[in-house]
């Protein structure tokens, strides 16, 4: 008989997950009733907020229950279908549970263009992180011509897609990321002006400093703790923080205040969180102008993409540690 593989929320981690939260098991292959679909996961979006929904208690996403399947953005191919307008052999993407094979009613699915880009850039830079970068740069962060820019994550699938877009507004773009490799990357794939490694700088505020010699207009903040705290004495009058993430506090066990008291009044600064979800209503004119800026060369976007179902718990702990560059995808099966 046909197995199915899925994992299973076993237990909550303390501070950094390990991977040993999630258990692998197998069942039966599900097989589709009346209006439903099987689909085949071809690859699984590990990403930030899943840290946030690991643990207990309110957030803007509910937690996941242990002893039930965790749910990741997906690609994936139509096996069988009794959906009108869904044949066998179409590409998807949506969200779906962490499983080989899922039963879907067709809802919330996307399909996808098999002649367009590759299908897992519905997981990046046409999905979710390029619609958070477009989002919280254009109507967030207000990138104007002439403005120093400062990025954080910079290397990573939102902070590289939003430097881009400053960068082509006219800013002057310096990104913050942790290894050497990620600020060449930075420097001379992406033509930002600046990169900063904040893991290799004694003086991260130094460095920042020389890097932003007319102070910081703008800040895209993905990350939080001390690479913010270096970033705030730099922020000019009127400059804007759109804060996107907080990924340096998302493993802490306790919440600790910042030590910066944010000039907000002698500054008059603007800090506005956002979620990609807010701009919901506009997501299909914005995925048309990020699939125009990639396919005319535009847009640049890199991807890690790591092969096999079993390795989904060790790409999700890889993003606390900075293993990924670009988007951080799942292989399970090639479509
Ligand atoms: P990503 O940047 O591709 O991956 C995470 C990166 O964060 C890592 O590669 C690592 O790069 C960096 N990082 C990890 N721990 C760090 C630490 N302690 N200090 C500094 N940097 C650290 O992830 P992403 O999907 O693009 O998400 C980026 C941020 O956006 C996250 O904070 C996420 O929660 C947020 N986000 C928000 C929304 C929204 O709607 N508001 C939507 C999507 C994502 P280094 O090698 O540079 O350390
Ligand atoms: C969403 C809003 C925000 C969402 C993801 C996020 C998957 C991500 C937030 C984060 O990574 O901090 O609707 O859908």
């Amino acid at each position: 008989m046909a197995l199915n593989r899925r994992y299973v929320f076993a237990q909550r981690p303390h501070g950094m997950p390990t991977g040993e939260e999630f258990e692998l098991v197998e069942e039966a292959m599900p097989s589709p009733g009346r209006n439903q679909a099987l689909i085949r996961s071809c690859y699984l979006s590990v990403d930030p907020y899943m840290r946030g929904r690991m643990r207990e208690g309110p957030s803007y996403a509910p937690p996941w229950q242990v002893g039930e399947s965790p749910t990741a953005g997906a690609v994936g191919r139509v096996e069988a279908s009794d959906i009108v307008g869904l044949p066998v052999g179409s590409l998807v993407a949506g969200t779906w549970d962490w499983a080989e094979y899922v039963l879907s009613d067709g809802h919330g699915l996307r399909r996808l263009d098999p002649s367009g880009a590759p299908p897992q850039a519905a997981l990046g830079v046409l999905g979710m992180p390029g619609l958070t970068a477009y989002f919280g740069t254009f109507d967030v962060a207000r990138p104007r011509a002439g403005d120093t820019f400062v990025v954080s994550a910079a290397a990573g699938a939102v902070g590289s897609l939003a430097g881009q877009l400053a960068k082509q507004a006219g800013c002057r773009v310096v990104g913050i990321a942790g290894t050497k490799e990620k600020i060449d990357f930075l420097r001379e794939e992406l033509a930002f002006d600046a990169a900063v490694d904040y893991r290799a700088e004694g003086d991260l505020k130094g460095a920042l400093r020389d890097a932003c010699p007319t102070g910081v207009d703008a800040y895209f903040d993905n990350v939080g703790g001390a690479v913010t705290a270096a970033v705030a004495p730099l922020m000019n009058t009127h400059g804007r923080v759109a804060v996107c993430g907080q990924i340096a506090t998302y493993n802490q066990t306790r919440r600790e205040p910042p030590d910066v008291a944010w000039d907000l009044v002698g500054r008059r600064l603007r800090i506005e969180g956002f979620l990609v979800s807010d701009f919901q209503p506009r997501f299909a004119e914005a995925l048309a102008r990020l699939e125009h800026w990639v396919l005319s060369g535009r847009l640049r976007y890199r991807e890690t993409i790591v092969e096999g179902f079993e390795r989904m718990p060790e790409a999700l702990v890889g993003l606390f540690k900075g293993s990924n560059f670009g988007k951080q995808v799942v292989k399970v099966y090639a479509p």
